[in-house]
């Protein structure tokens, strides 16, 4: 089993970005699966050519993107849009509001195990919920990019995001990263032994 992992360097409002960090920290080897790690620059043009390249090279079974939402729970996303939603600008200063690929499908679905995910982060008492909208910057970008590539290569690789809150001011940061590691490491274990 390949798995592409990924997660985002820092934008505008984030100068330190907790997915970055658990994508740092993941092991190369989880069970069976193999690990790519790459951390995306939190830019639309350049994202969205990453992760095209990355799949196609990679062929991976699974891609799983991380990035950060807003304070809260984890979220596993179940939905991509066709749209940005001027929700200011990325890293390199570019904001988008028009569609993210004009010829294609309005939404994609996540294709991972997502209830499978749900069941285990619940059996392990991690808190976290399910969101149908990714929100209108950067991460849905890549989310939708991701599937419209899986799709127009042909591809078989199963792929979805999943959204970390944004690392508490009152607990000290390693902790924070720990706990999302460790969620994250749940997710995987599903996603390796799915068929
Ligand atoms: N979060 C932003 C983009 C990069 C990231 O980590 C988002 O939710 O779109």
């Amino acid at each position: 089993m390949n798995i592409l992992l990924t997660g985002f360097g820092p934008f505008p409002r984030v100068p330190r970005n907790p997915s970055q960090a658990v994508v740092e920290g993941f092991p190369d080897w989880l069970g069976g699966a193999v690990i790519h790690r790459h951390v995306l620059e939190t830019v639309y043009a350049v994202a969205e050519r990453e992760i095209e390249r990355l799949l196609c090279e990679l062929r991976p079974d699974v891609c799983l993107c991380l990035g950060v939402a807003l304070p809260g729970v984890l979220r596993l996303e179940t939905t991509a849009r066709n749209r940005g939603d001027n929700a200011g600008p990325d890293h390199s200063g570019v904001a988008r509001t028009d569609a993210i690929a004009p010829a294609g499908p309005e939404t994609y679905a996540a294709t991972l195990p997502l209830d499978d995910i749900a069941a285990a982060l619940r059996a392990q008492e991690i808190d976290f919920s399910v969101s149908d909208d990714a929100g209108g910057y950067v991460c849905n970008h890549v989310f939708y990019a991701a599937r419209h590539a899986i799709e127009r290569h042909g591809l078989a690789t199963r792929c979805g995001f999943v959204h970390l809150p944004e690392v508490r001011p009152d607990r000290p940061e390693a902790a924070e990263i720990e706990d999302f590691l460790r969620a994250v490491r749940v997710i995987v274990e599903v996603l390796n032994r799915a068929p």
